[in-house]
């Protein structure tokens, strides 16, 4: 007999897993939470029937939603992380001499799920640095502030999401951070979704003074080409000198790429910055 876990990418797409091991299901206070083994992808963890990581890609988006702010912003001391409950963005954020790191994740489930299946993953989780409120991060953008990043790891803009991707929320992202702090918000895929990725787009850009979007392959994604967007209130990403190496392994990030990241595709380009007549 076999065992399959799908997600569906559209109402006609899929992408399927053929389960080797199941390993946990929950349905916990906000969703569905599974974890299972596979031949190909390693271990996957889905939430309400949607990949959020396999063990074998999610180095190439925990890298890209942390490095690139980071390295970006050089001296970052004080990051947020909104959703994010697997850890593996914490995991890549304490790569970096930052002081301290708030998750701000809704659902314990996803945190103590993480824990137990996901060593390689939450293995930052209980480092010093971090403090973890299970929270609603919309709530808590209002009241506090101070950050020098802010990176939103959150699920698809659906259910309790929905308000992480309101001009409103990136408004309030942007009082959160410092002067001169940045935020790197996961901003979904353009081959599937364009008109999604282009109202995300006007959000930022309406709540910052600089808008960077940049982009990365990653295979269990729907349309596997992934966006990432940063906003600044000060810092143009593409004036800052970044340095070659990085005092840290890394995977899929690449220093001598980091500003080629930001360098669009032309059908990317076009959803998002249509030439006005
Ligand atoms: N990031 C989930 C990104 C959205 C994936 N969308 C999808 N599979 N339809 C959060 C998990 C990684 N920390």
């Amino acid at each position: 007999m076999e065992l399959w876990f799908s997600e569906y990418q559209t109402k006609n797409v899929k992408l399927s897993f053929r389960v080797k091991d199941l390993v946990y299901t929950k349905q916990s206070k906000y969703q569905y939470i599974s974890v299972f083994d596979t031949e190909d992808f390693g271990r996957v963890l889905m939430l309400d029937d949607t990949v959020m990581l396999t063990t074998r890609d999610e180095f190439m988006y925990h890298e890209m939603i942390s490095h690139v702010p980071l390295l970006t912003h050089q001296n970052a001391s004080k990051v947020l992380i909104i959703g994010g409950g697997d850890g593996g963005t914490v995991r890549e954020v304490l790569k970096h001499p930052v002081k301290e790191v708030h998750l701000v994740e809704i659902d314990e489930e996803v945190v103590e799920t993480s824990k137990k299946y996901f060593p390689t993953i939450s293995c930052g989780l209980s480092d010093e640095r971090v403090k973890i409120f299970y929270e609603d991060g919309i709530e808590f953008v209002k009241n506090h502030k101070g950050y020098d990043i802010v990176i939103i790891d959150s699920t698809d803009p659906v259910g309790p999401a929905v308000g992480l991707f309101s001009a409103q929320f990136y408004k309030d992202v942007s009082n959160a951070l410092s002067e001169d702090g940045i935020m790197a918000a996961q901003t979904e895929t353009p081959v599937l979704f364009p008109e999604l990725v282009k109202r995300i787009y006007d959000g930022i850009s309406s709540a910052f003074t600089f808008t960077n979007p940049y982009t990365a392959v990653v295979p269990t994604y729907p349309g596997a080409f992934w966006t990432f967007t940063m906003g600044s209130k000060s810092i143009d990403p593409l004036s800052r000198e970044i340095i070659p190496e990085t005092n840290f392994d890394t995977k899929y990030y690449n220093p001598k790429l980091h500003k080629a990241y930001f360098t669009l595709p032309p059908f990317l380009e076009d959803i998002i910055l249509p030439v006005e007549e």
